[in-house]
């Protein structure tokens, strides 16, 4: 049942793909990469007051998958899916605004990395609980059917997530009801510390597509374009009224789960099989084949970023944290007043 190979349509979807484009899903995944390098200086110096989920290795995911949605469409981002947020336009220094606690944040001081929602941009907060924007992006895409517009909700989630009830139930319910939901897997292989070997009975989670009658497709997860096909052929599906799709992506996360979980259990030689593997030599690899970039232009990309994130550090810098009072806001009720608050 699992589709292996791409059809002929998705070729046609990177053959569309301008040079310009070609350059800009490499400088966003370069950004995601420079910045969680500089999230986690910011973590090893005790000068990060919340968690994160470190995206390295997997940026072609979420570039892949959000290059070119339209406005109006939904996206459901993972703990990890920190190239959802550049790909759909949150600044660098929105998003170190979000990690620092900061009164100007979007949730003022009250998320991480993947706790900020800008609906302006699309983009849903995510939930602390593994798994539970998977019935959610189900409801969205139900608002949208009954809008009677042709937007798409997509929806990322972890290996782990796959094996939670959420999953089940969230497959199951669009698949009944024809909703327009792209779910996207990023199956890096390990549930925090546990391998996918020991907590999962089968190979592709896409096979679990047969069971909600929906197409699954396993995708390489470290081409960019590999996952951008798949991803534009199961938006095209959603968008003509065919309903959801789930896509597998094979990916690795070079790091360890959580800044505080870096010293890395793996084995040594998977790290270095899937780091061979890195997502961004792969496109920068394509993209001087083609001739559309060469060394000095990737030193311009680097260089370029480094300011980005020099200058946003600094302007988050200073400007002051939220105020202790607005963790209560836009929670439940009143703060409480025991707390002298
Ligand atoms: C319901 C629930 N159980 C456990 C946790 C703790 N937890 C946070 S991330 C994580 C692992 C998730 O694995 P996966 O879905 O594969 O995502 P990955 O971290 O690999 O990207 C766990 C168990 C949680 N946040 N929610
Ligand atoms: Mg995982």
């Amino acid at each position: 049942m699992t589709r292996r190979q791409p059809l002929a349509d998705e070729m046609s979807h990177r053959d569309a793909l301008t040079a310009d484009y070609l350059r800009e899903m490499y400088r966003l995944m370069l950004l995601g990469r420079r910045f969680t390098e500089r999230a986690l200086e910011l973590a090893a110096e005790q000068r990060l007051p919340v968690g994160m989920h470190p995206s390295a290795g997997q940026e072609a995911v979420g570039v892949g998958a959000c290059f070119r949605l339209r406005p109006g469409d939904w996206v459901l981002p993972s703990l990890r899916t920190t190239e959802a947020f550049w790909t759909r336009g949150v600044t660098v220094l929105q998003m170190f605004n979000a990690i620092m606690g900061n009164a100007g944040s979007v949730n003022a001081g009250k998320e991480s990395f993947h706790h900020s929602g800008y609906p302006d941009l699309g983009i849903l907060a995510g939930s602390a609980i593994v798994g539970a924007q998977i019935p959610q992006a189900v409801g969205v895409a139900w608002a949208i059917k009954m809008k009677r517009i042709d937007n798409v909700a997509v929806c990322f989630f972890g290996d782990g997530a796959a094996g939670r009830g959420d999953f089940h139930e969230g497959l199951n319910l669009a698949s009944l009801l024809k909703v327009p939901v792209v779910f996207v897997c990023e199956n890096n292989l390990y549930f925090q510390t546990v391998p996918a070997a020991v907590g999962q009975p089968i190979e592709d989670i896409a096979d679990r597509a047969a069971s909600y009658a929906m197409p699954g497709q396993v995708v390489d997860g470290q081409d960019v374009l590999a996952v951008y096909d798949a991803v534009q052929t199961a938006v095209a599906r959603a968008r003509a009224g065919e309903g959801p799709t789930l896509l597998e992506c094979k990916t690795y996360r070079f790091l360890g789960h959580y800044p505080s979980m870096l010293r890395d259990d793996r084995p040594p030689e998977e790290i270095a099989h899937w780091t061979k593997r890195d997502p961004i030599s792969i496109l920068g690899r394509h993209l001087e084949e083609l001739g559309h970039q060469d060394g000095a232009a990737v030193e311009a990309v680097e260089a370029a970023i480094a300011k980005e994130l020099d200058d946003s550090l600094r302007e988050c810098e200073a400007t002051p944290f939220a105020d202790a009072k607005q963790a209560f806001t836009n929670v439940y009720g009143e703060p409480i007043e025991a707390m002298g608050l």
